[in-house]
């Protein structure tokens, strides 16, 4: 009788999300034969998302890379199976024409997209960043990169004030789906008589648990924090409150800026009635702290700073600053502080950063003659995508290291699977409860899949051979080494953690230790409040009034294109997890609008910018208001439909596409 060997692992999502879920994996006979959460995780407890579970699935699913695969043309699809030493063979013979032409490698670029955030998938960056000369691309579609320096706030990342906040206010996310695990803390805080409140102009999953649910007119967030915090300093007696974190003067400045808010036009922008708006500030004149939630839907917005300021100033003005159990929470990239993350972000080697946003192509330089991509799937997911399609096809040579064959791998020449979490030890930081989790490896790597440490370990060897000393990257002996390698003081004071021994057997996530709160809160609340009053806009207005944008669609693209993330896929990735009714890409499109243009529900139609267009299935929805459209992001792997065609790309000369505003694209519908 044969005996099965059952043993259980535990994991750390390191997928870019907010939960960084603690997983249970048990393992038979080396496969994994069940996942469940891990109830011992404070923010998690034991449930998982529906992509989670799915882990298990895409582990062995059999679309799954299984060995390195090459094309000689780009997107011919020709692609023949060769050994991992041919590959390397490959790369290294590039990468040594390349130095030996230039005396650099200036012109090999590396993007790192955001498919696994754990620490050990640095050493991919950290081996370029160390590479003379190198080009590290820079592309706006991951993380947003807001440069909250000015305003960088002290109040910790802790969600768990959500449950005992009076008010809390989600403006432009949709945690229902993003960020599932906030939500029972959401209901905990209704059952306790909480006023939740979600600002967005599609009704979302959100929307429904919502006490008060505001149909805004995109980029209208803003103005209706404007009216706020007009109508609570009409009556609030809010300079004692804001007196003692102020510095001289700055009350004064800041009262006079409130009353030139100008209500109707406001009202009018943000599409705001004025019993909302009633509603809303009797709510909030009320005690008790507030919670703002902040999502891509504000953060994406052609002047997030702007409206991000108008939120930050009506929770200065409720007296929410430095108050204990409020939170104004912005999504923001996760806080670098392991040596190879360090490393990343300082090159040793004179290298370069390239922005996505720089038309490359006319400002002289040497063109990228070989693309390194990791994590990302630029073709479905960045809005520079026409860009990095020309870029690819510039490039004598792409390598793509990636678990599926995506629309950037079908574009590489050489693609190169890799392990999953299941198959290698990892650190994982989470950006939103800032737990810092170890991940276990459980079974072996699937097929012929190398982890991306073992990747740069095995060329890093051979470039030294072929030319001795034109990289600084250290060999170690194992994933788990050199693990143990980027750990320091920061991390130590942080998390209290030296090394990976403290972290293993999982004495609990580790939450980050206890920071000087107060003076931070006094620092940001007064630079807040002179950027506010102080500073110019970029069109001239004062701080953070309402720049001058249309707020209205313009005759030709009369509607507005509302780009979500998909409640059961992760970016592109989990193209495969089907758990709606919905069989392909679809546009939600509101009945009276589509009846109008005479298209029925089902029917396939045209949707066109001013820079490209896709055909798509319209489906009538109550979600959108009736000059507004909805296509989910990601990789729609059933149609090949390609969302990010219709975004105009980014330039740096442009003052406001500092990110692309996601959101905010104008379209057109025509029938086919
Ligand atoms: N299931 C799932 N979870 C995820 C992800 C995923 O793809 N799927 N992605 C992860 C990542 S990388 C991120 S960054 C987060 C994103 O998390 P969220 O920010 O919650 O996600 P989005 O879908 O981008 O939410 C944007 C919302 O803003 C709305 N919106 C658009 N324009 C405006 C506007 O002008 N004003 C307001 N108030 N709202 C507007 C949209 O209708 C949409 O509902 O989620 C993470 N979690
Ligand atoms: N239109 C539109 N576009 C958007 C957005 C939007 O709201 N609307 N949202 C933007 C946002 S917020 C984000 S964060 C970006 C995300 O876009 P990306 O940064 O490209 O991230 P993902 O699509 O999640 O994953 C990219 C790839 O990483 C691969 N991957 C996963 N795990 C691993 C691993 O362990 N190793 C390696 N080598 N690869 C792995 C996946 O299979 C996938 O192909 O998209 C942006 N694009
Ligand atoms: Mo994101």
């Amino acid at each position: 009788m044969s005996c099965t060997e059952r043993k259980t692992f535990r994991h750390a999502c390191s997928k870019n999300c907010f939960s960084s879920c603690t997983i249970i994996s048990t393992v038979e006979n080396g496969r994994i034969a069940e996942l469940q959460g891990d109830p011992a995780h404070p923010y998690t407890k034991g449930k998982l998302c529906s992509k989670g579970f799915a882990l298990m699935e895409m582990n062995e699913h059999p679309e799954r890379l299984k060995y390195p695969y090459y094309q000689k043309v780009k997107g011919s699809g020709k692609f023949t199976k060769i050994t991992w030493e041919k590959a390397y063979e490959l790369i290294i013979g590039e990468m040594v024409n390349i130095y030996k032409r230039n005396k650099s490698f200036y012109s090999l670029g590396f993007y790192k997209g955001t498919g696994n955030l754990g620490v050990l998938h640095y050493v991919t960056d950290q081996f370029f960043a160390g590479l003379d000369g190198a080009t590290r691309i820079i592309d706006s579609s991951a993380t947003a990169n807001i440069d909250r320096s000015q305003f960088e706030r002290g109040q910790g990342r802790n969600p768990f004030v959500i449950k005992d906040a009076p008010f809390i206010f989600i403006w432009g996310a949709n945690p229902a789906a993003t960020n599932v695990h906030l939500i029972p803390f959401l209901i905990e805080a209704k059952v306790r008589g909480a006023k939740v409140v979600v600002i967005d102009p599609l009704y979302t999953q959100t929307a429904e648990l919502a006490d008060l649910y505001i149909q805004i007119r995109p980029t209208g967030d803003g103005d209706l924090a404007r009216l706020l915090l007009k109508g609570l300093a009409e009556s609030n007696s809010f300079f004692e409150k804001l007196s003692g974190f102020l510095e001289d003067g700055q009350s004064e400045r800041f009262a006079e800026w409130i009353r030139g808010i100008d209500q109707k036009r406001a009202l009018l922008s943000s599409g705001v009635s004025e019993e909302a708006l009633h509603l809303l500030l009797q709510w909030l004149k009320k005690k008790g702290p507030s919670v703002h939630v902040i999502g891509n839907g504000v953060f994406r917005q052609a002047h997030a700073e702007k409206s991000i300021c108008a939120i930050e100033a009506l929770a200065a003005v409720h007296g929410d600053f430095g108050r204990s159990g409020s939170l104004v929470f912005i999504k923001q990239k996760p806080a670098k502080i392991f040596n190879n993350q360090i490393s990343a972000d300082n090159f040793s080697f004179n290298g370069r950063f390239l922005k996505m946003s720089d038309s490359w192509e006319n400002r002289g330089g040497s063109p990228l003659e070989m693309l390194w991509i990791s994590c990302a799937n630029p073709m479905t997911q960045s809005p520079n995508r026409q860009r990095w399609e020309k870029s690819f096809q510039a490039a004598r040579f792409v390598v793509t290291v990636d678990h599926f064959l995506t629309p950037t791998a079908k574009m590489a020449n050489l693609v190169l699977p890799t392990t999953t979490l299941f198959e290698e030890p990892d650190l994982v930081v989470n950006d939103f409860h800032q737990a810092l989790t170890f991940n276990e490896k459980a079974v072996a790597p699937y097929f012929e899949s190398r982890s991306e440490w073992e990747i740069v370990r095995e060329l890093s060897v051979r470039l030294e051979k072929a030319l001795p000393g034109v990289h600084r990257f250290s060999v170690h002996s194992s994933e788990e080494e050199y693990l143990n390698n980027q750990f320091n003081e920061e991390v130590y004071k942080k998390y209290g953690a030296k090394d990976l021994s403290q972290l293993k057997g999982f004495p609990g996530p580790y939450f980050p230790l206890e920071n000087g709160e107060d003076v931070m809160w006094k620092q940001s609340l007064q630079k807040l409040i002179n950027h506010l009053t102080e500073e110019s806009g970029e069109n001239g207005e004062k701080g953070a009034e309402q720049p001058s944008i249309e707020t209205t669609p313009p005759k030709e693209y009369p509607f507005w294109l509302v780009t979500p993330h998909h409640p059961y896929r992760l970016n592109s990735q989990f193209h495969f997890l089907r758990l709606m009714d919905e069989k392909e890409a679809f546009v939600g499109i509101h009945a009276r609008a589509a009846r109008k243009l005479g298209i029925f529900d089902g029917e396939i139609i045209r949707i066109s910018s001013a820079y490209g267009s896709v055909e798509i299935k319209a489906v009538y929805s109550t979600q959108v208001p009736e000059d507004a459209l909805f296509i989910y992001e990601g990789w729609h792997s059933d149609t090949e439909v390609e969302v990010n065609r219709l975004f105009p790309p980014q330039s740096e000369e442009d003052p406001h596409s500092s990110r692309t505003p996601l959101h905010h694209t104008f379209v057109k519908v025509e029938k086919l």
